[in-house]
């Protein structure tokens, strides 16, 4: 069900034999650290991983704003409720970003659209685990946000300049949601013991699926050594779920939680934590389209899709009367 949109064609690495001289001019560019930009020339391979990626982010995003979305009309204050629902319209414009540096491209947004209504296109499988209860909106924030950070602001700095500028806001905006998500964290960890325990339910339940965000292991990545020589990723899955796991135990600390890992522990000569084995096969069940809400995301998307076809006529109606009305004046 989830395979992928495009076919890049890659199988491996290109090498400098690989290359026409028109490549190997592009590589040259790419290796100086200059940006590529939208009307600059570049290999079809290049193009369609970032299509993939841009896209599958974009995708991300606005399913992303299910989880959440839940939880609107239950937040426990209106405070806690006005900067939900301010968090939740941050990632509509996050998707919107992304799908316009995607379009630059020359895919069009409502094939993207297509290609996420039918199943064929990816979103980050965290987006398909249920969210329970209002402690969940704490560690979304948390733990998913943090690690969209974690992700993010070496993306500020990829080789496409369309992305690149993008998540420049992005990550802004993420650093909010962190600490939003990291204060219901802390008011729930310091109020009763039955608020304690939601906290750590919620800590326990979305643990590991936020390390499985990052993606497979180096070892199973396929994309991360053709993409690490166009330096749209500048480090790679294993370097980043590392950087989230000693970058979050310590805050778990702060807050009296324990994060359901027997087998974490300090690593003095590491500088950092070891961690326990990530279960590869929730995973891949989980992109196989087989996760707790799969389905029900799928079936929200394209019924919001649907209900929204009025005002989608209503505004193109109107650009065009506008256009008709400019070009008879
Ligand atoms: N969920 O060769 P790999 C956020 C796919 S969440 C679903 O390592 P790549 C965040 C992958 O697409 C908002 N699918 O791929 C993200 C590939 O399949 P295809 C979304 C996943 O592209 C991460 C296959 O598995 N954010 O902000 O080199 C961490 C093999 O993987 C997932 C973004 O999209 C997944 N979790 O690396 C923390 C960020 N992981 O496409 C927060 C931009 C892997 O070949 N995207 N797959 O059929 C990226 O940075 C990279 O695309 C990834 C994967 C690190 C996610």
């Amino acid at each position: 069900m989830y395979a992928q949109m495009v076919e890049t064609g890659l199988k491996k690495v290109r090498t400098e034999e690989d290359m026409s001289a028109e490549e190997q001019a592009f590589q040259a560019r790419i290796d100086a650290g200059i940006k590529i930009e939208a009307k600059d020339w570049m290999p079809e391979a290049y193009r369609k991983t970032l299509i993939r990626q841009i896209s599958q982010h974009a995708h991300s995003e606005i399913v992303g704003q299910l989880p959440e979305g839940n939880w609107v009309t239950r937040a426990p204050t209106l405070k806690r409720k006005s900067v939900l629902l301010a968090k939740i319209q941050d990632e509509a414009g996050h998707g919107l970003y992304l799908y316009s540096a995607a379009e630059t491209l020359g895919v069009s947004r409502d094939e993207l659209l297509a290609a996420l209504h039918s199943g064929k296109a990816k979103y980050s499988s965290i987006f398909n685990y249920p969210t329970l209860t209002w402690a969940d909106m704490g560690a979304i924030g948390w733990l998913v946000d943090g690690s969209a950070i974690i992700n993010q602001i070496p993306l500020c700095r990829c080789s496409y300049g369309p992305y690149a500028r993008a998540m420049i806001r992005v990550c802004k905006e993420e650093s909010f949601h962190a600490r939003q998500g990291y204060d219901i964290m802390m008011s729930l960890a310091q109020g009763t013991p039955e608020q304690k325990a939601m906290a750590q339910d919620a800590l326990n339940r979305w643990w590991w699926p936020s390390l499985m965000m990052f993606g497979p292991s180096d070892a199973e990545s396929v994309n991360s050594a053709q993409s690490t020589a166009w330096r749209i990723k500048l480090f790679s899955n294993d370097e980043l779920r590392q950087r989230m796991v000693d970058q979050t135990v310590p805050q778990a600390e702060y807050l009296g939680l324990t994060i359901p890992d027997p087998d974490l522990k300090w690593n003095e000569e590491r500088g950092s934590y070891d961690f326990g084995e990530i279960d590869w096969s929730e995973f891949q069940n989980v992109l196989k389209g087989n996760g707790p809400c799969n389905r029900e995301r799928l079936r929200t998307r394209v019924k919001a899709y649907e209900d929204g076809e009025w005002f989608r006529d209503g505004l193109n109606a109107h650009a065009e009367k506008k256009a008709a009305r400019k070009a008879a004046a």
